[in-house]
């Protein structure tokens, strides 16, 4: 049966602190997704973008509280986020597999909590960053370096309904190529039930064990895995266009294997391309990049 991708634009930079991140969609469909997605044999919808006014509008007192703690935009995060729930629930719905694409990478508490809405699911999170600050625990205030403890309910994201992914376990999150983590985030997630993999992983085993164990953790008893694609979880030197690069990431081929596992795993149930930033790319390389890798996890072979 051929797969039907349907994409969903989710054009925001209310979890960052950078413009250029709410022209990823523009970026990634410029740079020829559908196309790529017909070639390899992936019948595509497009959804359009989601409604998202510009930060620029809303910016009057853009840090709210959530808990104990600040978080910026948390409102129009909401927002957003509601939105796409109900879109990639809807794609899955009609039997296509959603992809979204942001926007920072806040619309993941959107795309994770649409995924899991009629479903146990489990997460493969392919980042330099952990995404698992809290509101109290963020040293920036951005959402975007929170998503993953929002989905989870962890410390100020308890009981926060429109955040938490109802019957998302965190024994089948699984991180993917961290890298980058602040003092407080790196005690909470060692205190958690996720799974997480450093780059150190990545060196000592190779991609192909770690992406394997991953695959297995995340699907075991689940009906299937959100895979959520951070560009920065690869090398500044292929991935050039994001907002926070960190050295030493994965490569151009080490993430294409990643992905091209998430395709014969058989287990994918949901995609999300973010954190394209066209602002700091050098010729879109970043969005095409973000293109072919989509294609990948969607099943491209390459004979
Ligand atoms: C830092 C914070 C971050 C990107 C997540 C960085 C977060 N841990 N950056 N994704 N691109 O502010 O929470
Ligand atoms: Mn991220
Ligand atoms: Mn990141
Ligand atoms: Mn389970």
């Amino acid at each position: 049966m051929t797969r039907t991708a349907r994409l969903i634009g989710a054009p925001t930079d209310y979890g960052a602190n950078r413009r250029g991140v709410d022209m990823g969609p523009s970026a990634i469909r410029y740079a020829g997704l559908a196309a790529q997605l017909a070639k390899a044999g992936i019948d595509v919808e497009d959804a359009g973008d989601l409604n998202v006014p510009l930060a620029d509008e809303r910016a009057q007192d853009d840090s709210v509280e959530l808990g104990d703690g600040q978080a910026r935009f948390i409102d129009e995060v909401e927002e957003v986020s509601t939105l796409l729930a109900d879109e990639v629930a809807s794609a899955l719905r009609d039997g296509s597999t959603p992809v979204a694409l942001g926007g920072d990478h806040s619309i993941a508490i959107g795309s994770v909590r649409g995924s899991a809405r009629d479903a146990d699911i489990g997460v493969v999170w392919f980042d330099a960053h952990g995404d698992f600050n809290t509101p109290s625990t963020s040293p920036s205030g951005n959402v975007h370096g929170m998503p993953l403890a929002a989905a989870l309910g962890i410390g100020d994201f308890e009981g926060v309904e429109w955040a938490n992914a109802r019957g998302l376990n965190p024994e089948n999150v699984v991180l993917v190529g961290l890298r980058d983590l602040d003092e407080t985030e790196k005690r909470v997630i060692r205190e958690s039930d996720v799974t997480a993999y450093t780059m150190s992983d990545i060196d000592e085993r190779g991609i192909t064990p770690v992406v394997e164990d991953a695959l297995a953790v995340a699907g075991e008893d689940t009906d299937g895995v959100h895979v959520s694609l951070d560009l920065d979880w690869l090398d500044p030197k292929e991935a050039p266009g994001v907002g926070t690069p960190v050295r030493g990431g994965v490569s151009y081929r080490e993430a294409h294997a990643a992905l091209e596992m998430v395709a014969t795993s058989g287990v994918l149930r949901s995609l999300e391309l973010v954190e394209v930033n066209p602002i700091l790319d050098q010729h879109n390389e970043t969005a095409e990049l973000a293109t072919e890798l989509a294609a990948s996890a969607l099943g491209k072979r390459i004979l």
